[in-house]
């Protein structure tokens, strides 16, 4: 029987060392295992993943038993050395694409090292599929740590149904055009029958690159290589909406909104959650709270920032970097308003339990999302999502995909300080029946388009893709 074998960088489930060195299971609480959970758990199904740590030679038993237990559970585990998971993973994924497709180019290193482990690695994760799949198996490939892969399956099984989604932006071609390997790493990608990205922007990029690098022209998104036709198109990604909804409903999140309401005091607040990364915005974002307070002194003493900044790459030097800066933005900016009885910033650097996110949605008048590049932004749909009495605004960059579904929200651009210090006003002031309205339409949009359609989405269009294919003898 036909099956679907994912293959992403990490696992849904993520295996760490204690103090004491035992093995400890983590589930991935994010969009993607959610969506895709009931997929891979089916029949034969299978998700290919790094677990997220590493093995020493001596560690064979330990190795043994986590992969009995991940293969036990619909996973297959592909291990990274020490040295794949600096070059590969922390090198030419986070410092070589990562700030290239973000528009952040001037911090992207191109060294041969980084991309000869990136090309060794993806040819790890191609011979973990290979070891798997017979010949009419579906398989998606997700992200841009894994754009050789296609290719690498389709030279091997070339009736092969083969997907790809990019979570992250595909940059115009002014930009991608500056990595020594666009070639290769476009040639990688057509691989699949289908290749999907957040928004027509994104996708019109990638054709335009096609285009410019390949000289491959398109038919309403559909190009030939090969004799094969690969369809390109949009895919916005959804999120879990009742898991938000009824996460926002249930009594542990209304306790835990009590307990921080009063500790907090009656005053408005405004909420930014990220993981930490310069595309997120993190460092302007406190810039302009600085200048709002200092614009609009009324709101002293009367409005709190919840920062909310996940620990993230923090062995990669960028990121070291922005953590100080963050940690010294915030310090400077407290010490500037603050007073015995109000704290202008509440800063975490950490993450929650999904009742503490969910308080936080809901307790905050403004979210404050502002990226200077996302490619969808989940944490803008979650807060939509929470906010069951539809009290609320959201402020919004327009350089996250989320952008172009949301256009109720105050769109921003994050880089025109003062715009979204006064949209922070507007939200402030904005009438009940007002964000009652926008949030209405919001969630309409967000509940409809979930998820669970956003994978039967693909994955329907990937199987049509492929009977097209069949029909016109272009496989
Ligand atoms: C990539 C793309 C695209 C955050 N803090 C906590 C927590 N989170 C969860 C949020 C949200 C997720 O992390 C972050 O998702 P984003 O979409 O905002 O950002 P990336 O991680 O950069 O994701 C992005 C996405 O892929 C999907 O395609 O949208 O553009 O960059 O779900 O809720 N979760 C918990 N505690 C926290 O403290 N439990």
């Amino acid at each position: 029987m036909a099956r679907t074998i994912i293959v992403s960088n990490r696992l849904p489930v993520k295996v760490q060392r204690d103090s004491n060195g035992d093995l400890q299971y983590k589930s991935s609480e994010g969009g993607l295992a959610t969506g895709l959970g009931s997929i891979y758990k089916d029949g034969d199904n299978v998700w290919v993943g790094w677990p997220g740590l590493y093995f020493k030679d001596k560690n064979k038993a330990q190795k043994a038993e986590v992969t009995e237990k991940l293969t036990s559970e619909n996973m297959d585990p592909v291990y990274l050395s020490e040295s794949e998971i600096k070059l590969f993973y922390e090198g030419f994924s986070n410092e070589t694409l990562w700030p290239t497709f973000h528009y952040f180019n001037q911090y992207a290193l191109y060294k041969k090292s980084y991309y000869d482990a990136y090309k060794k690695v993806n040819q790890k994760f191609c011979d973990a599929v290979l070891e798997l799949a017979n010949p009419d198996d579906t398989i998606w490939i997700h992200d841009y740590q894994l754009m050789l892969v296609p290719d690498m399956i389709r030279q091997k099984l070339p009736d092969a149904s083969i997907g790809f989604f990019l979570h992250i932006p595909f940059p115009s071609f002014e930009v991608f055009r500056l990595l020594p390997w666009r070639r290769e790493l476009l040639d990688g990608v057509l691989g699949s029958d289908l290749v999907g990205f957040h928004t027509y922007d994104d996708m019109r990029h990638f054709l335009s690159a096609v285009s410019r690098i390949c000289f491959i022209g398109n038919q309403q998104g559909q190009i030939t290589k090969d004799r094969r036709t690969i369809m390109i198109d949009s895919f916005p990604i959804g999120i879990d909406y009742d898991k938000y909804a009824n996460s926002s409903a249930a009594p542990s999140t209304l306790s835990k909104e009590v307990k921080f309401r009063t500790s907090m005091g009656d005053q408005k607040l405004m909420l930014s959650i990220d993981r930490l990364d310069y595309s997120k915005g993190i460092a302007a974002r406190l810039e302009i709270f600085d200048i709002f307070l200092s614009k609009y002194p009324e709101y002293q003493n009367k409005i709190s920032l919840i920062m909310v900044v996940v620990p993230s790459r923090d062995t990669v030097e960028k990121y070291k970097n922005l953590k100080e800066e963050v940690d010294l933005l915030v310090g400077r900016i407290n010490g500037k308003y603050g007073s015995m009885n109000w704290t202008p910033i509440h800063y975490f650097y950490r993450s929650f339990p999904l009742d503490d996110l969910s308080a936080f949605y809901r307790m905050a008048d403004v979210a404050l999302v502002t990226p200077m590049r996302d490619g969808m932004n989940l944490v803008c749909k979650e807060y939509v999502a929470s906010k069951l009495d539809k009290k609320g605004v959201l402020i919004l960059s327009e350089m996250a995909g989320a952008s172009k579904e949301l256009s109720e929200a105050l769109i921003v651009n994050p880089n025109d300080k003062h715009q979204v210090v006064d949209a922070i006003y507007k939200a402030l002031t904005m009438p009940v029946e007002e964000q009652e309205k926008h949030m209405a339409f919001m969630q309409k949009a967000i509940k409809k388009f979930d998820i669970h359609h956003w994978v039967k989405l693909f994955l329907d269009r990937l199987n049509s893709v492929k009977e097209q294919q069949k029909v016109m003898g272009t496989k």
